[in-house]
């Protein structure tokens, strides 16, 4: 199901209902917004991701040319973890003063999780999305909740513009996908390796890639890892396992928190482990969860924490201390693991 929001431009259905024509009003729409906007920044959210930065870069590489300035914005700290990506050097700590520009977010689910905008006075804004969860934001919404990654919806806006796909471009988006489905493993359907052959027709090299994100992880990562997975705690008969990233972790590891991303998956991985969540310090009264589940819905769990996202794999930011929020949350995977929120069986990705 594709979604769109009335934007001036974009006619909706009488009924409300959104019809895949909707995706391609609102490319036409963006077209119109492009045509006029002489600056572009494009931007994502804190912390951002492979999906994330590689829909970013892949944009911003397209639209050179169709308009007069595209910047990427990317508040620090400096996402080098992704460095690899064709483009990172394109990243920006902060605009450059520029007048209402045409500001388009990839892969943030509501306007207060667009960073980088501080100090700006967007023109339009457009949302390029995936989540189930986004709000609508924008005031032009391409929002696909069936895209497994940004990516996926960046190709077809792409496409939808005649916008040819270089292999920088291509390398970009492959990496998102790989990114958000953890190698294709989750949240993949048909559609998604489709996209993916696709890509990697276009000059995307998916061993590189998949050698990139997962084979050259720096040691800090790796020592990160080890702290966090070595106060593992796995509790109702192993169901439930949970792990935490604190200041001190980070300290002695030398790492930053993105380079815990990889601690929600690891815990899920262990046999019969049905809910994993992973809790991070990120500030004395600020705790954000990461929750992975094939049983549960992880996106209607991180809700009831005022987050969101996918159905097996979500998060929040939750305004209590580390202690509180493990107890509130082990609390509340208990009663989810009773039944309310079970996901129905055989349920794709
Ligand atoms: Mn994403």
């Amino acid at each position: 199901v594709l979604t769109t929001t009335p934007a001036p431009g974009v006619v909706m259905p009488d009924d409300g209902n959104p019809s895949p024509d909707d995706l391609d009003l609102g490319i036409a729409r963006l077209r119109q917004l492009l045509d006029a906007a002489r600056d572009v920044l494009l931007v994502g959210h804190p912390d951002p991701d492979a999906d994330c930065l590689g829909s970013c870069l892949a944009l911003a590489e397209a639209l050179e040319g169709c308009t007069e300035r595209v910047q990427v914005v990317v508040p620090p700290p400096s996402p080098v973890l992704y460095s690899w990506l064709p483009g990172f050097e394109r990243l920006k700590a902060a605009a450059l003063p520029c007048d209402t520009p045409l500001v388009i977010c990839l892969d943030v689910v509501g306007r207060e999780r667009a960073a980088g905008l501080e100090g700006v006075e967007p023109g339009a804004v457009v949302n390029i999305d995936h989540h189930t969860s986004n709000t609508g934001f924008g005031d032009l919404n391409l929002v696909d909740p069936d895209a497994s990654a940004a990516a996926q919806v960046c190709l077809r806006v792409l496409d939808g513009l005649g916008l040819p796909i270089t292999p920088t471009m291509a390398t970009d988006l492959y990496a998102g996908l790989v990114g958000d489905t953890g190698g294709f493993r989750h949240s993949t359907s048909a559609r998604t390796l489709a996209d993916g052959a696709r890509l990697a027709t276009l000059g995307a090299d998916p061993v590189a890639v998949a050698a990139r994100s997962y084979a050259s992880i720096p040691e800090t990562t790796l020592r990160l890892v080890g702290l966090c997975l070595a106060g593992l705690r796995s509790e109702l008969d192993g169901r439930l396992v949970w792990a935490v990233v604190t200041a001190g972790m980070l300290r002695r590891s030398g790492a930053e928190m993105p380079e815990a991303d990889r601690v929600p998956d690891l815990l899920h991985s262990i046999a019969g482990a049905e809910l994993a969540v992973l809790f991070r310090q990120v500030g004395p009264r600020r705790t954000r969860i990461s929750v992975r589940s094939d049983l549960i819905d992880a996106g209607r769990f991180c809700a009831g924490f005022g987050g969101g996202g996918h159905r097996r794999a979500a998060g929040a930011e939750i305004p209590l201390p580390l202690a509180l929020a493990v107890r509130l949350v082990r609390e509340a995977a208990e009663r989810a693991l009773a039944g309310p929120l079970l996901l129905p069986t055989g349920l794709p990705g």
